[in-house]
């Protein structure tokens, strides 16, 4: 897979992908990225990337001709199976979409700031639109760095462990049971005896009910369907 991201602070975006899962995961080719500087594609002699908004009104808005640019840069090499734009009022992210977007090949995302892009840029090159949660960022960015991470991490090999990723919470609608290691007892608190069993189906069973049980407790919305 290969992921291009546009944005106005590539910075900002260089050390999501340089450690751990994703760092590993890029070294192995399993994942590409790729971090644009919007600004660079700017014709004008300011580099100027935003405007004030027809109409009035607070805040500015990011102008067409460099997103375009550097859009079509980008679409002159390869075809993308979806260019998404990360905005607060776009689809509420989840396992379900990260699992679909694992399975592309060329995914490119687009980081707004200010009061977002221009409109017509949505209209001519948009084809998914991608919030992460019902708060407001001050840019795509970390949104970006949030999406591409949930993409990446479940690629075929990604993870060492193969069934890791599958056991995850929310890859099977449920929260993930308690998890301990050494010492047994630590500051008075010991580990659930059934660990100890050497049974791993009792093990299994136990950490299915502990996994209902928080899920029951914390995030009845996901039991419903
Ligand atoms: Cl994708 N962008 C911004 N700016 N804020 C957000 C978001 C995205 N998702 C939640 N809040």
């Amino acid at each position: 897979m290969r992921i291009d991201i546009l944005t106005i602070l590539p910075k900002l975006l260089e050390s999501p992908f340089q450690h751990s899962i994703l760092k590993r995961a890029i070294e192995n080719k399993i994942a590409e990225v790729y971090l644009h500087d919007i600004r660079e594609f700017s014709t004008n002699k300011h580099k100027n990337v935003d405007d004030y908004p027809y109409g009035g009104g607070a805040g500015m808005v990011m102008t067409c001709q460099p997103i375009a640019s550097a859009i079509e840069h980008l679409k002159k090499e390869r075809n993308y199976d979806e260019i998404i734009y990360l905005t607060p009022d776009g689809e509420r992210h989840n396992q379900k979409i990260a699992n679909q977007l694992s399975l592309k090949k060329n995914i490119m995302m687009i980081c707004g700031h200010y009061k977002g892009i221009d409109q017509r840029i949505r209209d001519l090159f948009i084809t998914k639109e991608i919030s992460i949660g019902d708060y407001v960022l001050s840019g795509g960015e970390l949104a970006a760095a949030v999406l591409a991470d949930s993409i990446i991490r479940i690629i075929p090999g990604a993870i060492s462990d193969e069934t890791s990723a599958l056991t995850d919470s929310f890859q099977d609608d449920l929260l993930s049971p308690p998890v301990y290691t050494r010492p047994e007892e630590f500051n008075g608190l010991k580990v659930p005896e059934i660990l100890f069993s050497g049974d791993p189906i009792k093990i299994d069973n136990w950490r299915m009910e502990m996994a209902e049980k928080i899920t029951k407790e914390r995030r009845p919305d996901l039991l419903k369907d």
